[in-house]
């Protein structure tokens, strides 16, 4: 297997269409030129590879699946899913900065905007001249978003914000924040200019994981915004959760290309140490290793290509969402342990990728809906019980 090559052990590349196997193709090679030179150095400065932005802004990665009209290129939903699984084959941060960037962004206003504020926002956001971040966590509401206490309030044409929400990514380097906040209408969104007086982003310190990533706490002090900044169509708290659906969808290809970064760097490794006199590879213990995360990865792509053919039919359910993010997310967790547990000692190294990307996937269980909040969406819609209080 080449250093660009990825499991693909039932053929899953003979589904591709032509379109679909040259954006592959060239994303892959993007990140394999220009993301993995440079990660490990901002792993270890826990900053964001802005240089990254514009060429991917170039290769149409921002917002690949909304419409031509509005400067996106109009990508299926499974050609969407490749783009975020070769990223993730790089570095989850890089993944998680589109997903935001697109899901949780540029969806919201293309979803409950006006067509003013698609025209003015998403060709720019598109071109990645716009960054924005998405504010829904807050310090005491992670799990249950509904339990949120930032407020908007009516005062003449305008909103006045006050809140403070909490590990928001892309948060210092954004130029708007969607910011969700109750209003006396119920829970509602905002396109709030991150140069707004009263607002502050405040990078988090600290990071074991995902620190190729910005991840920030926004305090907002009586920011005042126009009339036109409130989302027109947003309305209760389906809204942020129809926006989280969008980046989940994404989150569960991006597993895969994460575990393949792991199983491919792996392979190559046990097959060329030795020990006792023979490859690693040749021995039981390491191919049941090898064998069962090969199964999973499989299992993971026929989840998200059937999942992709349900969400371009528009009848992708929420819960099959959850199943795909939390199934693909644990699956990636354990293949990169196991992967990074194949290297011996040289696993924590560095010059591999595995451990990396094992602690960046600690972020990615919790993020987007924990592991055990994806249980207990799929266990509702199994039961017609919600055990979530
Ligand atoms: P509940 O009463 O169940 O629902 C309220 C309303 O929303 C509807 N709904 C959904 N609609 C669309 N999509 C979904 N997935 C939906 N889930 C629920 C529901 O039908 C209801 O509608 P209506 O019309 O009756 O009002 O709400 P709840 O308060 O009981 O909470 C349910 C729960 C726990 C499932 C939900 O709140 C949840 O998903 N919690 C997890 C929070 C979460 O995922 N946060 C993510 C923050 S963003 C992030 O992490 C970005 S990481 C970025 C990166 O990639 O770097
Ligand atoms: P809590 O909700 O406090 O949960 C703590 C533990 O309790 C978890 O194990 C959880 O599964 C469990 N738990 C909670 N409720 C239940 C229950 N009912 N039953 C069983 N177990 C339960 N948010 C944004 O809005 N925007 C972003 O851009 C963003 N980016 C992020 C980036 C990173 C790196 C990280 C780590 C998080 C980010 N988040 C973002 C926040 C993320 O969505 C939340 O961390 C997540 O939803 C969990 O919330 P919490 O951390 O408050 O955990």
């Amino acid at each position: 297997m080449s250093e660009f090559e990825a499991l693909d052990f039932y053929g899953m590349d003979d589904l591709l269409s032509d379109e679909q196997r040259l954006i592959r193709d060239t994303v892959r090679q993007f990140v394999g030129d220009k993301c993995l030179p440079l990660i490990e150095e901002h792993q270890a400065a826990a900053t964001f590879p802005t240089e990254l932005i514009a060429p991917m802004a170039e290769l149409g990665m921002l917002g690949a699946n909304f419409p031509e009209e509005y400067g996106c290129a109009g990508l299926e939903s499974s050609t969407y899913g490749i783009i975020m699984q070769e990223l993730e084959r790089g570095d989850s941060g890089l993944r998680s900065f589109v997903s935001v960037q697109g899901a949780l962004c540029m969806y919201p206003i293309f979803e409950f905007g006006s067509e003013e504020q698609r025209r003015e926002w998403l060709p720019r956001m598109a071109a990645g001249e716009v960054i924005g971040c998405f504010g829904l966590t807050e310090p005491d509401a992670g799990s249950d978003p509904g339990a949120m206490r930032t407020k908007a309030a009516r005062d003449g044409d305008d909103w006045v914000l006050n809140g403070v929400k909490m590990w928001i990514t892309n948060g210092t380097m954004a130029d708007i924040a969607i910011v969700w906040a109750k209003t006396d209408d119920g829970i509602r969104g905002f396109i709030v200019p991150t140069d707004a007086p009263g607002f502050q982003a405040i990078k988090v310190a600290g990071k074991y994981s995902l620190r190729a990533s910005d991840t920030a706490e926004l305090v907002l002090e009586d920011v005042r915004v126009p009339g036109a900044a409130l989302l027109p169509n947003s309305s209760g708290l389906r809204s942020p959760l129809m926006c989280l659906n969008q980046a989940r969808y994404g989150i569960a290809w991006g597993g895969i290309g994460a575990a393949q970064a792991c199983f491919d760097e792996a392979l190559r490794y046990v097959k060329a140490r030795e020990s006792f006199g023979k490859p690693i590879a040749q021995t039981q213990l390491i191919q049941e290793m090898l064998t069962e995360i090969a199964s999973e990865i499989t299992k993971a792509q026929t989840l998200c290509w059937r999942l992709g053919q349900l969400k371009d039919a528009g009848r992708a359910r929420p819960e099959q969402i959850s199943m795909a993010k939390r199934n693909n997310i644990e699956m990636a967790l354990r293949a990169a342990r196991q992967c990074r547990e194949m290297l011996g000692a040289n696993g924590i190294l560095d010059e591999y990728q595995s451990f990396r990307h094992m602690v960046n996937l600690e972020s990615v269980y919790t993020y987007e809906g924990t592991h055990q909040i994806h249980t207990l969406i799929v266990g509702h819609a199994l039961t017609g019980l919600a055990a979530f209080g």
